[in-house]
């Protein structure tokens, strides 16, 4: 499997290289630049070419004069798959009906998780098939017109899903957190008089070679347990929160559409550069009409070729949330696909653009060549009720509350959030570490071949999904994975050489608690992602060694690597409204200290290679039942129901303060503002 993939990569570079050199020679916005920015451009298509390595696109469904989105969200038909080998639903054929007429159904909101939707312990911990369905009213026109195309896409469902339309299965999708899609406007002509009828099943089983991995385990003493009595192992400490989580719609398209386009900037002085590439599918001789503007919508730059430079004169880049007055410009990049002579429409996609660049060295971060810190939180998808469906008012709050708090940035701890999401923090300029779901990689057998090769699909995914968002700055293939192994070596060389070169454009990282001298997948990464839990889990109730532990740590991985660190997660539990001075763990008083002591140190690594703190956690939020949680994990600054605990006020006058110290601070340096 290994081997094939980067014959696709060899073949694929060959072939693109020919464009490359039509594109580079004729493109006077190159030619009039010096020698010295010659050569990054020349970088800049070198890593685009290589950024192009998957062959179909996975564009976020937009509206556009081409293009209608019908939303698919609210209550849905469900059943959980009780039988004892989870399989009636497939032996039964459920999909072939109405799921009402093969047996009982409840109602189930999507996108939400449907653990703590009902009252029943047994949905909140089930393993298995669950089964969804709806019937959907398509319009007429849509069907009657053959030119259009009509998919069905699944922002995410957790973790293993089957889709059927009227009986018919169309796709399948192993893994949560990303998308999927298929097209359906053929089988749904079949037969016009039919309604559309939809359904999902999805399956929460982890297993070794999953991501994240888990382990079901059969109980068979029957002293102890009744038959058939089995349980889900995992290795990562949050709820394993499974269904439909993210949107599910249909949307249109022409036949002959845009399937893709990959963006990659860079700027000189205040001229920026924006490379892009458009791929098309069913287009026999495509031409196009390519239209930069910026956010008044003025068109600044504009092609007719499926790929080239555009050149932007007195550029605004895109800025990190409280490093510049303007942050999180976008311009919007509109492709037109124009239809051939005789067929129906144009295609018209616009993608938002953020011009901005991403560097590293021995000692810093760099956006748009100046330095960066991340002051910043690690999240977790996950609210009451909902799980980790989307949700639009705990969402915009989040951004409120990290606005509020001064954040400049997050880690997508650890998985990849909704595209929703993201565009959010492409819009407010909050920098984002974009990690794909490798979290809980500590048995042997998960560094094997299937493994692998199912994370470097998932990180293909990923890329492909994420590649154009200005506010991701850098990904990172795993969390905490045992990385003292002998496999780690392998794996990570393996995982992190693929990342690249499916976006050279990013630095890669992963993040570890293992020994700096023993971790066998830190020489591959570009930043090292430090966790650590000093009188936490490690001298627990004293504080007092942080200080010391917290240098040692410091000066160990940058002794050994020579690259810039981020404290990638810290922090105590704390459960709101519980008190004690002198500070006792679980307490608001000793997270505060623990907070406060970790900062100390960060202040002084700061000045010379430490890039970045992100506090563990943003809220309060669910886990697996057991004895080192009460009612979830409580490392949060906020409570899960987002509100602020001491902590929170503690961050706050930091961070406010660190972007007084490492930043432009705007005119309108209070909260709210109006961005
Ligand atoms: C870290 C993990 C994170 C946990 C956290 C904790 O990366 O997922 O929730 O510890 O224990 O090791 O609170």
């Amino acid at each position: 499997m290994t081997s094939s993939r980067s014959d696709i990569t060899t073949s694929f570079s060959n072939k693109s290289t020919s464009n490359f050199s039509r594109n580079f020679v004729g493109n006077t916005a190159l030619r009039m630049l010096k020698p010295e920015k010659l050569f990054r451009c020349l970088c800049l298509f070198a890593a685009f070419e290589a950024a192009c390595l998957l062959d179909t696109g996975m564009l976020f469904p937009r509206e556009s004069s081409s293009r209608e989105v019908k939303e698919l969200n609210g209550v849905w038909n469900f059943r959980a798959d009780r039988s004892p080998d989870r399989n009636q639903g497939f032996d039964a054929a459920w999909y072939k009906r109405r799921l009402a007429e093969t047996g009982p159904v409840i109602d189930m909101p999507v996108p939400a998780s449907y653990n703590d939707i009902t009252q029943d312990p047994t949905l909140r911990d089930f393993i298995g098939w669950v089964w969804y369905e709806r019937e959907v009213v398509v319009p007429s026109r849509w069907i009657a017109d053959k030119g259009t195309r009509v998919v069905i896409r699944v922002g995410s469902a957790h973790y293993y899903s089957v889709v059927w339309v009227n009986g018919v299965r169309v796709t399948e999708h192993k893994g949560g957190h990303l998308p999927f899609e298929a097209e359906i406007g053929a089988l749904l002509r079949k037969d016009p008089t039919q309604p559309c009828r939809i359904t999902i099943a999805v399956n929460n089983t982890l297993s070794l070679d999953t991501l994240p991995p888990g382990v079901i385990q059969h109980m068979t003493d029957h002293t102890k347990y009744p038959e058939g009595y089995f349980v889900q192992n995992i290795y990562f400490d949050f709820f394993n929160y499974a269904g439909i989580h993210r949107p599910v719609l249909l949307y249109t398209t022409p036949t002959a559409y845009v399937d893709d386009i990959t963006v990659v900037t860079d700027f000189s002085d205040n001229t920026g550069l924006v490379k892009y590439k458009v791929s098309v599918q069913n287009a026999a001789s495509a031409t196009f009409k390519i239209t930069l503007m910026d956010k008044g919508g003025h068109c600044i730059a504009s092609s007719s070729e499926p790929s080239g430079v555009l050149k932007i004169v007195d550029v605004n880049l895109w800025w990190p949330y409280l490093m510049h007055e303007n942050p999180g410009y976008l311009y919007s990049l509109e492709v037109v696909l124009l239809a051939a002579e005789g067929s129906a429409s144009n295609d018209v996609y616009t993608l938002p653009v953020g011009i901005r660049t991403v560097d590293v060295t021995s000692t810093q971060f760099l956006i748009n060549k100046k330095p960066f810190y991340f002051h910043g939180v690690n999240k977790h998808e996950d609210s009451d009720i909902r799980g980790k469906g989307l949700d639009w008012p705990l969402m915009v709050k989040d951004f409120n509350l990290l606005k509020w708090l001064g954040a400049n940035s997050f880690r997508t701890s650890h998985y990849p959030y909704a595209e929703e999401i993201l565009q959010m923090c492409d819009r407010h300029g909050i920098v984002v570490i974009d990690e794909c779901p490798g979290v809980g990689i500590k048995d042997i057998r998960s560094f094997g071949n299937a493994s692998l090769t199912h994370h470097l699909v998932v990180m293909d995914e990923l890329v492909r999904r994420d590649k154009n968002h200005p506010s991701v700055v850098m990904w990172s293939v795993a969390n905490e994975p045992a990385a003292e192994m002998p496999p780690a070596d392998y794996y990570f060389k393996t995982l992190i050489k693929h990342t690249k070169e499916l976006d050279p454009t990013r630095p890669v990282t992963f993040i570890t608690d293992s020994n700096y001298a023993r971790d066998k997948g830190a020489p591959y990464v570009d930043v090292i992602c430090v966790n650590s839990y000093f009188s936490w889990y490690h001298d627990p109730g004293h504080p007092e060694v942080i200080p010391i532990q917290l240098n040692t740590q410091f000066e160990n991985w940058y002794g050994k690597y020579q690259k810039p660190i981020i404290q990638s997660e810290y922090g105590a539990d704390a459960v709101p409204g519980l008190h004690s001075d002198p500070p006792v763990m679980f307490t608001e008083e000793y997270q505060k200290l623990v907070l406060q002591s970790y900062h100390n140190v960060f202040d002084q690594k700061r000045k010379q290679y430490v890039i970045g703190e992100l506090i563990w956690n943003f809220a309060d939020f669910m886990t697996t039942q057991g004895i080192m949680r009460v009612v979830g994990n409580k490392k949060g600054v906020f409570s899960r129901q987002r509100q602020p605990k001491a902590a929170a006020f503690i961050l706050k006058e930091r961070y406010w303060r660190l972007a007084n110290e490492t930043g432009k601070l705007p005119a309108w340096t209070k909260y709210p503002c109006s961005l």
